[in-house]
């Protein structure tokens, strides 16, 4: 069997994985089996919990990007294939990854053209994100994202005034190579649309992005990155939801007073019967749960952390440290820690890079 491999890629906190989960959901209602691969430059994800929570079959891709880490993104493919059988493999780089196709999909066609089919490259944009607060380096990377894409979603257009048309004109100007579409992967609008290519079209092998990989490697650098995983145990029962959001809240705050810009902060709890999910995907912007349950009161949980801001990771573990102190349940709980990681992306070096674009046929079928 030939397999679909879809990558959507796309800045911190566009909504990949809410497209993708939204996806899986739709293409299994559709008669499709469907596996998900996510990828971080650290491990323990909230991203590949919540495909678990989903009952979504899901494998990892961590310390590294796709295109740094490109073997193991093939034995994760393998994993994947081996548990799940999909038809449709759903593929979430890491989001501050780009040139994905001189590096992942042109090596992925060359090589293993006969079984896998790509579809056209997709790249979420935010239709909310004000990028004008991060590092000049960090707004090219972005930039770089989209000029790639062979499919632009503006994504998140359920949050623009009522009365607003998704500013696509723009997008179109500035992106003059990529299909044009307005979603919102939370709501689901235009998200069968986008399935629709999906399944019918696949990667026109377009020619390889030109990108200045110094300034590339720039833009991780200015990126602190906090990936955390641990336990808050107190004397007397909590509530789980204020908890999660006071910490993301406060964790917001601490982020602001440094003038370290939000690419995303993320965090997944888990008790014996609820689990909760929220996110701040920028400053002054509301918490948004993924999942919640009010009701949860508990005397301990577990809690996966993970933070991207535009920030030195030295200053932004003493943040987290000092945030998570404050925001204690009570005076007497404690926290323990499984995995603590704090660091910057180190500059990409991908495994392959197929500048030219792959003979015809991309694939035999
Ligand atoms: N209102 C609304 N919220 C959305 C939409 N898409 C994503 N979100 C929210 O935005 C936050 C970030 O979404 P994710 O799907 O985690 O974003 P991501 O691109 O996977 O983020 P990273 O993995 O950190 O790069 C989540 O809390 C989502 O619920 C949307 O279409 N509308
Ligand atoms: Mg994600």
């Amino acid at each position: 069997m030939i397999r679909t491999i879809t990558i959507v890629g796309g800045f911190l906190g566009a909504g990949k994985t809410t497209l993708l989960l939204t996806a899986a959901r739709r293409l299994a209602a559709r008669g499709y089996r469907v596996g998900l691969i996510t990828n971080d430059q650290g491990a323990d994800l909230v991203d590949t919990s919540l495909a678990q929570q989903a009952d979504i079959p899901v494998t990892e891709v961590a310390g590294g990007c796709f295109c740094c880490r490109f073997p193991d993104l093939l034995v994760g493919l393998q994993r994947l294939i081996d548990v799940a059988d999909p038809h449709i493999i759903l593929a979430e780089p890491v989001g501050s990854c780009t040139d994905l196709i001189a590096t992942v999909l042109r090596p992925l066609v060359s090589f293993y053209g006969e079984h896998y089919r790509l579809a056209p490259l997709t790249v979420l944009h935010d239709a909310t994100r004000n990028l004008d607060a991060f590092a000049p380096d960090v707004r090219y990377l972005h930039d770089r994202q989209l000029a790639e894409a062979e499919l632009i979603l503006l994504n998140k257009c359920d949050l623009l005034p009522n009365d607003a048309a998704p500013p696509l004109g723009q997008l179109a100007r500035d992106y003059p190579q990529a299909h044009l579409l307005a979603i919102s992967a939370k709501s689901g609008a235009g998200v069968d649309g986008w399935l629709d290519i999906v399944l019918g079209q696949e990667s026109r092998n377009p020619e390889a992005l030109l990108i200045d990989y110094e300034r590339y490697a720039q833009a991780e650098a200015a990126l602190g990155w906090l990936n955390a995983r641990g336990l808050v145990r107190a004397d007397e029962a909590f509530g789980a939801a204020a908890w999660t959001e006071d910490l993301l809240t406060a964790l917001a705050q601490a982020c602001a007073n440094l003038q370290a810009s939000i690419a995303h902060i993320k965090a997944l709890v888990t008790m014996p019967d609820a689990t909760l999910k929220a996110s701040i995907a920028q400053a002054a912007s509301p918490i948004m749960w993924d999942l919640t349950n009010e009701q949860a009161q508990t005397i301990s949980l577990e809690f996966t952390l993970n933070v991207r801001v535009n920030a030195p990771p030295q200053l932004l573990e003493q943040v987290v440290h000092q945030t998570l102190e404050r925001v204690k349940p009570q005076p007497s709980a404690r926290y323990y820690f499984t995995h603590f990681e704090c660091f910057s992306p180190l500059p990409p070096q991908p495994t392959h890079r197929i500048e030219t674009p792959v003979a015809s046929p991309m694939r035999l079928y």
